[in-house]
């Protein structure tokens, strides 16, 4: 406390011609910020939860306002630092345990698209692990993270509108196959272990 912005790893036009400079800008510098903002607010009422980490306040914390926007800024961080230029594919234990629990790299692409499709209003879609290893697709609602289901995350999609909407439109399918392009699954490979 006070929580800062991270900056984006790589220039607002990195991602271009999958996802959009503007997008990059509008998403990080006003949305990802504003929930910063909104989360050090939040936190000038409650001094004992100062010290904590992000993951700490997630783990810990009852207050929704917190809650909220700490989630805002933990699923936004995985988020962009979930991309690279050109995009990464899986290696090592990762590239391994998708061939034998999904069968492939395009069926695990498949099940991963189809399940980023089925999200209700604002949210996102992971790939975690859970204690046993084993890996997972999961759904998370307006900014509730897969760490409060006891989950892992090694990947995440955001798939609130703001995140596609001024080049994709409401064409979510086409935003979910441009950001497999950008995915940075080296990112999710170290993260597995
Ligand atoms: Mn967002």
């Amino acid at each position: 406390m006070p929580f800062t912005l991270p900056p984006l790893p790589y220039a607002y036009n990195a991602l271009e011609p999958y996802i959009d400079a503007q997008t990059m800008q509008l998403h990080h510098d006003r949305h990802m910020q504003t929930y910063v903002n909104n989360l050090n607010a939040a936190l000038e009422a409650c001094p004992q939860l100062q010290n904590c980490s992000l993951k700490q306040l997630l783990l810990r914390s009852r207050n929704t306002a917190i809650l909220r926007n700490a989630g805002g800024v933990y699923n936004h961080e995985f988020y962009f630092l979930g991309m690279t230029p050109n995009g990464s594919v899986p290696t090592g234990r990762l590239a391994t345990q998708i061939q034998r629990q999904y069968g492939s790299a395009a069926a695990f692409q498949a099940q991963f698209k189809a399940r980023a499709l089925e999200v209700f209003g604002s949210g996102y879609t992971w790939l975690c692990y859970n204690r046993r290893g084993q890996l997972c697709i999961v759904n998370t609602c307006g900014q509730d993270t897969p760490l409060s289901q006891g989950l892992c995350p090694l990947a995440c999609i955001d798939v609130w509108e703001h995140a596609y909407y001024l080049k994709h439109f409401n064409m979510r399918g086409d935003y979910i196959d441009a950001w497999f392009k950008v995915a940075n699954f080296g990112r999710a490979s170290e993260l597995y272990g």
